[in-house]
């Protein structure tokens, strides 16, 4: 008996506006007005001020730690615009900011979270999104669930979850893959491959030669694009959603993008990544490119841009000004809404501020608890 192929596929990738701000313009039909692109410039610049006032922040000593979402802002710009506000679900990683912001987080929120404040993660429930998840991978899983709760609930929203190239190596997100595609959960997973995982680069991360093709183990509609187009993450995402709210189930879209940043304020890229492969990533930047496509259609100015700056700057300030003067939290906070009653250990730390599981015993620490108040 001969052998037979019983399997065989092929990964498209989709560019729509090249480097040179050139549109391919039978791909871009139907998709973004020039008032559009204007829209998400604007969220891309005042993200881009964003990153800039936390970096300043996180080395002032006003700050824990900070990831920069440089370089890869036309992923949740794209996606953010394609997903219906206070409709769709988004269950975000840590760099996709402005898709946040555009479904309605307040912006100060970022920096509370960051700054180590559990408010900055009680996302108001008019937005649809989850807390930014640290843990990589655990979210993808959550996006599954929510996207499987609507189905059985009859509604038509779609969950866009966002995560990175080191994330699909993680076991969740296999899990995360294969529920949601054996259940036809109306999820959109959304990679953003800025090619390394801290210092893991791309191809030692994972043997396959895109990300892309994992989904084909899940059967699942899957494709990559250019994640530093403004027009192909837009397009990749209102299809993906599309099909999902027909009732097609879960689209995979491997966005090829680059950080132009460290991969926190706590790393220093210089250490492992060479120079050249950023300045070469640096001309693909979105802003670049989305700038020179608006001057070659006459949609913008030196002047508009100067007013963009400095509204940029007005508004991230006020938002930074807003992080800065808010009430500080009770530390005692942080045993708050975790149980019903606290178990007695807790108790006692709450009390003492301090912590048995190293084996301290606060009385034999010297530490007595606060008189009680008369
Ligand atoms: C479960 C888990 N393991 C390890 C870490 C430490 N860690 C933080 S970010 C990161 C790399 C993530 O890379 P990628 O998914 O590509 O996202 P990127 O930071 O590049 O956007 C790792 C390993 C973590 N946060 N969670
Ligand atoms: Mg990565």
């Amino acid at each position: 008996m001969p052998k037979k192929v019983v399997y065989s596929a092929n990964i498209e990738h989709m560019q729509i506006l090249d480097e040179d701000g050139t549109l391919d313009t039978k791909l871009a039909k139907g998709t973004l007005t020039d008032e559009q692109v204007v829209y998400l410039y604007e969220q891309i610049t005042t993200c881009r001020q964003f990153d800039e006032i936390a970096f300043k922040l996180q080395r002032s000593g006003r700050m824990g730690t900070y990831p920069q979402n440089k370089g890869q802002e036309a992923n949740a710009v794209g996606a953010g615009l394609a997903l219906r506000k206070g409709h769709d679900w988004i269950v975000p990683c840590y760099r996709e900011n402005a898709a946040l912001f555009m479904h309605g987080l307040p912006m100060h929120y970022i920096l509370l979270h960051w700054m180590g404040d559990e408010r900055g993660n009680q996302i108001p429930e008019q937005c649809n999104q989850t807390p930014i998840a640290i843990p990589i991978g655990t979210h993808m899983l959550h996006a599954a669930g929510i996207a499987w709760a609507c189905k059985l609930r009859g509604e038509d929203r779609v969950v866009a979850t966002f995560f990175g190239d080191g994330a699909t190596s993680e076991g969740d997100f296999h899990a995360a893959m294969n529920f949601a595609s054996v259940m036809q959960a109306p999820v959109v997973f959304y990679c953003q491959n800025n090619q390394w995982a801290i210092s893991t680069p791309r191809e030692v991360q994972m043997n396959s030669e895109t990300v892309a093709q994992k989904a084909l183990a899940y059967g699942m509609p899957t494709i990559q694009i250019d994640g530093n187009d403004i027009f192909a993450t837009y397009k990749a995402t209102r299809d993906a959603a599309g099909l999902a709210r027909k009732g097609g189930g879960p689209t995979f879209i491997e966005a090829v993008t680059y950080r132009l940043g460290d991969h926190t304020t706590a790393d220093d890229a210089r250490r492992y990544r060479d120079q050249g492969e950023v300045d070469a990533w640096q001309s693909k930047d979105p802003l670049i490119r989305i700038r020179k496509y608006m001057e070659n259609k006459g949609l913008w100015s030196d002047k508009q841009q100067t007013e963009l700056e400095e509204r940029a700057v007005r508004i991230v300030d006020e938002v930074a000004k807003t992080a800065l003067e808010i009430e500080k939290p009770v530390p005692a906070d942080f045993f708050n809404d975790m149980y019903a009653e606290l178990p007695t250990d807790l108790l006692r730390q709450r009390e003492t501020m301090r912590t048995t599981s190293i084996g301290i015993d606060p009385e034999q620490a010297g530490l007595r608890s606060q008189p009680q108040q008369a």
